[in-house]
């Protein structure tokens, strides 16, 4: 498995925000953590590829947002918010030494954030970043590889990722309250502790779960269900409304 990842820079005290109040972020330890989060993924075995970081673009370390990345190609995002859109280029340029890419044209708006890839069905958040539009045009750019597109509505988190990542083959972890189910059929649901809203989001690798530290009740519920879960600190980042998948973009599951 490889990884993209990008380090935070200081520009990321002046990150993009939607439900959160601003508190102060800090940057040295936001790179400190990050360098923890990028040894975690190598300690798995991971390859990871750590772009530049992009000085002026405060929410660039959020890679996964630019990107959805598929076996056969990486689509290319268009960010729905002005100042994450100079992000995409240099993620494209990575991607492609690895994939054909597919590039997502205005009016559409979608985020990788809001792409929850379950084999051939790409369950995609309708959210504030990704709009109708954009669903469309991804349902119409990958159905001739056999990918289809559920859309789920999103409500009261940022993206669909913020409420719903894939853990197993047929699991996901999900908070059910920022989540509109119907169409989201065939797989198995874990709810996180209802005490601990933020805590559906995980980040798959091969044989293991990265998952935020400070969920100490989801933790366990993973445990008793016999996931190899690493809790990893990712504080500064959360205050951006970041998680363990939005640092990084995957390639090779
Ligand atoms: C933003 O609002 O775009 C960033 N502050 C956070 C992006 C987090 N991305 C993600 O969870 N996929």
């Amino acid at each position: 498995m490889k990884a993209i990842t990008r380090a935070p820079e200081d520009s990321l005290t002046d990150c993009a925000l939607t439900h959160l109040e601003r508190k102060p972020i800090d940057v040295a330890r936001a790179i400190a953590q990050h360098a923890d989060y990028v040894e975690a993924l190598r300690s798995r075995g991971v390859a990871v590829e750590e772009l530049p970081p992009l000085a002026g673009a405060p929410d660039a370390c959020f890679v996964e947002d630019t990107a959805i990345v598929l076996d056969e190609v990486a689509v290319i995002t268009r960010p729905g918010i002005e100042s994450r859109r100079r992000e995409v280029g240099s993620v494209a340029s990575a991607l492609a030494k690895h994939r054909e890419l597919i590039t997502i044209d205005a009016p559409s708006t979608l985020e990788g954030g809001d792409v929850v890839v379950a084999g051939e069905t790409l369950f995609v958040g309708w959210s504030k970043r990704t709009n109708h539009a954009g669903l469309k045009e991804l349902a119409h750019r990958v159905l001739h590889l056999g990918y289809r597109v559920k859309a789920v509505e999103v409500r009261g988190c940022l993206h669909l990722k913020s409420a719903m990542t894939l853990i197993g083959p047929e699991t996901l972890l999900i908070q059910p309250e920022w989540l509109d189910l119907t169409h989201v059929r065939g797989l198995e649901c874990l709810s996180v502790a209802p005490e601990e809203p933020f805590g559906a989001n995980a980040l798959r690798l091969a044989d293991s779960l990265l998952h935020p530290a400070g969920f100490p009740r989801t933790h366990s519920l993973l445990c008793e269900r016999g996931f190899d879960v690493s809790p990893v600190e990712i504080g500064e980042f959360q205050k951006a409304e970041g998680a363990v998948t939005c640092l990084s973009l995957l390639l090779d599951a």
